[in-house]
Protein backbone atom coordinates (compact mmCIF):
# COMPACT_ATOMS: atom_id res chain seq x y z
CA UNK A 1 0.00 0.00 0.00
CA UNK A 2 1.28 3.03 -0.99
CA UNK A 3 2.02 6.26 1.13
CA UNK A 4 -0.79 8.34 -0.39
CA UNK A 5 -3.80 5.72 0.36
CA UNK A 6 -2.79 5.33 4.40
CA UNK A 7 -3.93 8.51 4.87
CA UNK A 8 -6.86 10.51 2.61
CA UNK A 9 -7.05 13.65 2.48
CA UNK A 10 -9.75 16.03 1.46
CA UNK A 11 -10.47 19.82 1.40
CA UNK A 12 -13.97 21.27 1.78
CA UNK A 13 -13.51 25.36 1.76
CA UNK A 14 -10.88 25.98 5.13
CA UNK A 15 -11.47 22.71 6.24
CA UNK A 16 -9.45 19.44 5.73
CA UNK A 17 -10.67 15.67 6.70
CA UNK A 18 -7.78 13.48 6.92
CA UNK A 19 -8.68 9.20 6.94
CA UNK A 20 -6.72 6.78 8.57
CA UNK A 21 -6.94 4.06 5.90
CA UNK A 22 -5.70 0.68 6.93
CA UNK A 23 -9.61 -0.94 7.69
CA UNK A 24 -8.45 -4.05 7.69
CA UNK A 25 -6.38 -3.80 10.38
CA UNK A 26 -8.59 -1.51 12.06
CA UNK A 27 -6.39 0.95 11.70
CA UNK A 28 -4.01 0.01 13.68
CA UNK A 29 -1.31 2.20 13.63
CA UNK A 30 2.04 1.38 12.44
CA UNK A 31 4.77 3.74 11.96
CA UNK A 32 4.39 4.00 8.44
CA UNK A 33 0.49 5.32 9.15
CA UNK A 34 1.94 7.85 11.61
CA UNK A 35 4.51 9.17 9.70
CA UNK A 36 2.44 9.68 6.74
CA UNK A 37 -0.45 11.05 8.74
CA UNK A 38 2.28 13.83 10.37
CA UNK A 39 3.28 14.18 6.99
CA UNK A 40 -0.28 15.02 5.88
CA UNK A 41 -0.65 17.37 9.22
CA UNK A 42 2.67 19.12 8.26
CA UNK A 43 1.13 20.37 4.68
CA UNK A 44 -2.13 21.45 6.58
CA UNK A 45 -0.22 23.62 8.83
CA UNK A 46 1.82 24.93 6.10
CA UNK A 47 -1.10 25.60 3.88
CA UNK A 48 -2.29 28.97 4.81
CA UNK A 49 -5.86 28.35 2.90
CA UNK A 50 -6.54 25.37 6.07
CA UNK A 51 -7.78 27.04 9.16
CA UNK A 52 -8.52 23.57 10.80
CA UNK A 53 -8.61 19.93 10.68
CA UNK A 54 -10.80 17.21 11.46
CA UNK A 55 -8.84 13.31 11.92
CA UNK A 56 -11.39 10.68 11.33
CA UNK A 57 -10.91 6.47 10.53
CA UNK A 58 -13.85 4.44 9.24
CA UNK A 59 -17.38 3.08 10.50
CA UNK A 60 -15.39 0.52 12.16
CA UNK A 61 -12.92 1.73 13.63
CA UNK A 62 -11.16 5.01 14.47
CA UNK A 63 -7.88 3.11 15.28
CA UNK A 64 -7.57 0.10 17.33
CA UNK A 65 -4.33 0.99 18.58
CA UNK A 66 -0.47 0.95 18.12
CA UNK A 67 0.21 -2.10 15.54
CA UNK A 68 0.84 -4.77 17.77
CA UNK A 69 2.26 -7.18 15.04
CA UNK A 70 5.05 -4.08 14.61
CA UNK A 71 5.47 -3.42 18.19
CA UNK A 72 5.35 -7.72 19.60
CA UNK A 73 9.08 -7.77 19.25
CA UNK A 74 10.57 -4.14 19.98
CA UNK A 75 13.58 -2.96 22.80
CA UNK A 76 13.52 -0.78 24.65
CA UNK A 77 16.17 0.53 22.89
CA UNK A 78 15.26 0.10 19.85
CA UNK A 79 11.90 2.47 20.49
CA UNK A 80 13.76 4.82 22.03
CA UNK A 81 16.34 5.01 18.87
CA UNK A 82 13.60 4.85 16.41
CA UNK A 83 12.54 8.32 18.34
CA UNK A 84 8.49 6.99 17.86
CA UNK A 85 7.35 9.38 21.55
CA UNK A 86 8.79 12.22 19.49
CA UNK A 87 6.87 11.73 16.20
CA UNK A 88 3.25 11.01 18.08
CA UNK A 89 4.31 14.53 20.11
CA UNK A 90 4.53 16.31 16.53
CA UNK A 91 0.71 15.16 15.91
CA UNK A 92 0.11 16.36 19.58
CA UNK A 93 2.15 19.86 18.76
CA UNK A 94 0.20 20.42 15.87
CA UNK A 95 -0.94 23.95 15.94
CA UNK A 96 -4.11 24.55 14.48
CA UNK A 97 -7.39 23.33 15.79
CA UNK A 98 -7.97 19.33 15.14
CA UNK A 99 -11.02 17.99 15.71
CA UNK A 100 -11.22 14.08 16.12
CA UNK A 101 -14.07 12.29 14.50
CA UNK A 102 -14.45 8.65 16.08
CA UNK A 103 -16.98 5.69 15.16
CA UNK A 104 -16.01 2.24 16.14
CA UNK A 105 -12.71 1.37 18.28
CA UNK A 106 -10.60 3.86 20.20
CA UNK A 107 -8.31 1.98 21.54
CA UNK A 108 -5.17 2.04 22.89
CA UNK A 109 -2.90 4.50 20.46
CA UNK A 110 -5.93 4.92 19.27
CA UNK A 111 -7.70 6.24 22.03
CA UNK A 112 -4.82 8.24 22.64
CA UNK A 113 -4.59 9.69 19.28
CA UNK A 114 -8.06 11.03 19.72
CA UNK A 115 -7.05 12.94 22.69
CA UNK A 116 -4.13 14.23 20.90
CA UNK A 117 -7.20 16.18 18.94
CA UNK A 118 -8.74 19.41 20.62
CA UNK A 119 -12.32 17.86 20.24
CA UNK A 120 -13.65 14.89 20.02
CA UNK A 121 -16.75 14.16 18.09
CA UNK A 122 -17.90 10.61 18.06
CA UNK A 123 -20.45 8.25 16.65
CA UNK A 124 -23.19 6.09 18.69
CA UNK A 125 -20.86 3.15 18.19
CA UNK A 126 -17.52 4.61 19.19
CA UNK A 127 -15.95 2.63 22.33
CA UNK A 128 -12.80 4.22 24.43
CA UNK A 129 -10.62 2.41 26.12
CA UNK A 130 -6.63 1.84 26.99
CA UNK A 131 -6.56 -1.75 26.64
CA UNK A 132 -2.71 -1.96 27.22
CA UNK A 133 -3.06 -4.08 30.25
CA UNK A 134 -4.42 -7.01 28.48
CA UNK A 135 -1.08 -7.03 26.38
CA UNK A 136 1.22 -6.89 29.31
CA UNK A 137 1.84 -2.86 28.92
CA UNK A 138 0.97 0.33 30.11
CA UNK A 139 -0.46 2.95 27.67
CA UNK A 140 2.75 4.87 26.44
CA UNK A 141 1.16 7.84 24.52
CA UNK A 142 -0.19 10.03 27.01
CA UNK A 143 -3.07 7.42 28.00
CA UNK A 144 -2.74 7.74 31.76
CA UNK A 145 -1.84 11.09 31.54
CA UNK A 146 -5.16 12.75 29.11
CA UNK A 147 -7.13 10.47 29.93
CA UNK A 148 -6.89 11.09 33.64
CA UNK A 149 -7.32 14.87 33.05
CA UNK A 150 -9.96 14.29 30.60
CA UNK A 151 -12.04 12.11 32.90
CA UNK A 152 -10.88 11.97 36.40
CA UNK A 153 -7.93 10.15 38.74
CA UNK A 154 -10.44 7.24 39.46
CA UNK A 155 -12.16 7.03 36.19
CA UNK A 156 -8.77 6.71 34.25
CA UNK A 157 -7.68 4.19 36.90
CA UNK A 158 -10.31 1.51 36.36
CA UNK A 159 -10.14 1.57 32.77
CA UNK A 160 -6.01 1.63 32.57
CA UNK A 161 -6.32 -1.11 35.21
CA UNK A 162 -8.91 -3.39 34.04
CA UNK A 163 -8.66 -2.34 30.38
CA UNK A 164 -12.07 -2.44 30.11
CA UNK A 165 -13.84 -0.30 27.25
CA UNK A 166 -16.30 2.66 27.65
CA UNK A 167 -18.88 3.29 25.32
CA UNK A 168 -19.95 6.52 23.36
CA UNK A 169 -22.43 7.79 25.73
CA UNK A 170 -20.18 6.54 28.87
CA UNK A 171 -17.86 8.99 27.09
CA UNK A 172 -20.31 11.81 26.90
CA UNK A 173 -21.15 11.83 30.55
CA UNK A 174 -17.58 11.42 31.37
CA UNK A 175 -16.31 14.94 29.57
CA UNK A 176 -14.05 12.80 27.29
CA UNK A 177 -16.10 14.14 23.99
CA UNK A 178 -17.92 17.29 22.86
CA UNK A 179 -20.58 15.45 21.11
CA UNK A 180 -22.78 12.22 20.21
CA UNK A 181 -24.20 11.22 16.51
CA UNK A 182 -25.49 8.45 14.52
CA UNK A 183 -23.10 6.74 12.82
CA UNK A 184 -24.62 8.21 9.48
CA UNK A 185 -24.05 11.50 10.50
CA UNK A 186 -21.29 12.04 13.11
CA UNK A 187 -18.59 12.55 10.46
CA UNK A 188 -20.48 15.96 9.17
CA UNK A 189 -21.19 17.01 12.64
CA UNK A 190 -17.33 16.84 13.12
CA UNK A 191 -16.89 18.63 9.76
CA UNK A 192 -19.69 21.05 10.40
CA UNK A 193 -17.75 22.01 13.73
CA UNK A 194 -14.42 22.25 12.35
CA UNK A 195 -16.49 24.86 9.87
CA UNK A 196 -17.65 27.04 12.79
CA UNK A 197 -13.90 27.21 14.31
CA UNK A 198 -12.52 28.09 10.41
CA UNK A 199 -14.85 30.95 10.14
CA UNK A 200 -12.91 32.60 12.98
CA UNK A 201 -9.94 34.58 12.90
CA UNK A 202 -6.98 31.47 12.04
CA UNK A 203 -4.01 33.54 14.08
CA UNK A 204 -6.74 33.94 17.50
CA UNK A 205 -7.75 30.27 16.96
CA UNK A 206 -4.20 29.05 16.74
CA UNK A 207 -2.85 31.41 20.26
CA UNK A 208 -6.80 29.98 21.66
CA UNK A 209 -5.52 26.62 21.31
CA UNK A 210 -1.86 26.88 22.95
CA UNK A 211 -3.37 28.92 25.50
CA UNK A 212 -5.79 26.45 26.53
CA UNK A 213 -3.45 23.40 26.23
CA UNK A 214 -1.27 24.99 29.05
CA UNK A 215 -3.98 24.94 31.72
CA UNK A 216 -3.69 21.19 31.18
CA UNK A 217 0.33 21.23 30.55
CA UNK A 218 1.75 23.68 32.77
CA UNK A 219 0.89 25.48 36.47
CA UNK A 220 -1.76 28.53 36.98
CA UNK A 221 1.31 31.17 36.66
CA UNK A 222 2.50 29.68 33.30
CA UNK A 223 -0.48 29.39 31.75
CA UNK A 224 -1.69 33.02 32.38
CA UNK A 225 1.77 33.97 30.98
CA UNK A 226 0.98 31.95 27.98
CA UNK A 227 -2.35 33.73 27.51
CA UNK A 228 -1.46 37.09 28.22
CA UNK A 229 1.27 36.86 25.84
CA UNK A 230 -0.70 35.50 23.17
CA UNK A 231 -3.30 38.06 24.35
CA UNK A 232 -0.91 41.26 23.40
CA UNK A 233 -0.02 39.42 20.34
CA UNK A 234 -3.04 39.11 18.64
CA UNK A 235 -2.73 43.15 18.75
CA UNK A 236 -0.59 43.07 16.33
CA UNK A 237 -2.69 40.86 13.92
CA UNK A 238 -5.16 42.81 11.21
CA UNK A 239 -7.64 40.60 11.89
CA UNK A 240 -7.74 42.12 15.60
CA UNK A 241 -8.61 45.66 13.84
CA UNK A 242 -10.94 44.04 11.47
CA UNK A 243 -12.90 42.40 14.19
CA UNK A 244 -12.95 45.19 16.38
CA UNK A 245 -13.55 47.53 13.14
CA UNK A 246 -16.64 44.83 11.97
CA UNK A 247 -18.38 45.14 15.54
CA UNK A 248 -18.31 48.96 15.35
CA UNK A 249 -19.77 49.01 11.98
CA UNK A 250 -22.55 46.18 12.72
CA UNK A 251 -21.04 44.09 9.54
CA UNK A 252 -19.77 40.44 9.77
CA UNK A 253 -15.68 40.50 9.92
CA UNK A 254 -13.49 39.28 7.26
CA UNK A 255 -10.62 37.21 8.45
CA UNK A 256 -7.89 36.90 6.52
CA UNK A 257 -5.50 35.01 9.13
CA UNK A 258 -2.91 38.19 8.74
N1 LIG B 1 -2.54 -4.06 15.96
C1 LIG B 1 -2.42 -4.86 14.89
N2 LIG B 1 -3.46 -5.44 14.29
C2 LIG B 1 -4.69 -5.22 14.80
C3 LIG B 1 -4.88 -4.40 15.93
C4 LIG B 1 -3.73 -3.78 16.51
N3 LIG B 1 -3.78 -2.94 17.52
N4 LIG B 1 -6.21 -4.37 16.21
C5 LIG B 1 -6.79 -5.13 15.30
N5 LIG B 1 -5.89 -5.65 14.45
C6 LIG B 1 -6.13 -6.52 13.31
C7 LIG B 1 -6.38 -7.95 13.77
O1 LIG B 1 -5.16 -8.60 14.02
C8 LIG B 1 -7.12 -8.50 12.60
O2 LIG B 1 -6.20 -8.78 11.58
P1 LIG B 1 -6.21 -10.20 10.76
O3 LIG B 1 -6.16 -11.25 11.81
O4 LIG B 1 -7.54 -10.14 10.06
O5 LIG B 1 -5.03 -10.11 9.88
C9 LIG B 1 -7.96 -7.33 12.12
O6 LIG B 1 -7.33 -6.17 12.66
C10 LIG B 1 -9.38 -7.36 12.66
O7 LIG B 1 -9.33 -7.50 14.06
P2 LIG B 1 -10.12 -8.65 14.86
O8 LIG B 1 -10.29 -9.85 14.02
O9 LIG B 1 -9.44 -8.81 16.18
O10 LIG B 1 -11.55 -7.94 15.03
P3 LIG B 1 -12.58 -8.10 16.22
O11 LIG B 1 -13.79 -7.37 15.78
O12 LIG B 1 -12.72 -9.57 16.60
O13 LIG B 1 -11.93 -7.38 17.48
C11 LIG B 1 -10.82 -5.53 18.57
C12 LIG B 1 -11.73 -5.98 17.40
C13 LIG B 1 -10.51 -4.07 18.38
C14 LIG B 1 -11.55 -5.72 19.91
C15 LIG B 1 -9.53 -6.40 18.57
O14 LIG B 1 -8.96 -6.34 17.27
C16 LIG B 1 -8.50 -5.91 19.54
O15 LIG B 1 -8.58 -6.17 20.76
N6 LIG B 1 -7.48 -5.22 19.04
C17 LIG B 1 -6.34 -4.79 19.84
C18 LIG B 1 -6.70 -3.61 20.69
C19 LIG B 1 -5.54 -3.21 21.58
O16 LIG B 1 -5.06 -3.98 22.42
N7 LIG B 1 -5.06 -2.00 21.38
C20 LIG B 1 -3.90 -1.47 22.15
C21 LIG B 1 -2.61 -1.80 21.44
S1 LIG B 1 -1.20 -1.21 22.30
C22 LIG B 1 3.77 4.66 22.02
C23 LIG B 1 2.83 4.94 21.07
C24 LIG B 1 1.64 4.21 21.07
C25 LIG B 1 1.42 3.20 21.96
C26 LIG B 1 2.37 2.95 22.92
C27 LIG B 1 3.57 3.66 22.95
N8 LIG B 1 5.04 5.35 22.04
C28 LIG B 1 5.27 6.32 20.97
C29 LIG B 1 5.99 5.17 23.04
C30 LIG B 1 0.20 2.45 21.87
C31 LIG B 1 0.09 1.15 22.24
C32 LIG B 1 -1.13 0.43 21.87
O17 LIG B 1 -2.05 0.97 21.29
Amino acid sequence: MSDEQLVLSTTDGHVTTLTLNRPKALNALSPELIDTLIAALEQCEADAQIRAVVLTGGPRAFAAGADIKAMAGASPMGMLTSRAIERWARIAAFRKPLIAAVSGFALGGGCELAMMCDMIVASETAQFGQPEINLGIIPGAGGTQRLTRAIGPYRAMELVLTGATISAQEAYQFGLINRLAPVESFLQEAQRLAAQVAEKAPLAAQLAKEAVRAAAETTLREGMAIELRNFYLLFDTEDQKEGMRAFIEKRPPVFEGR
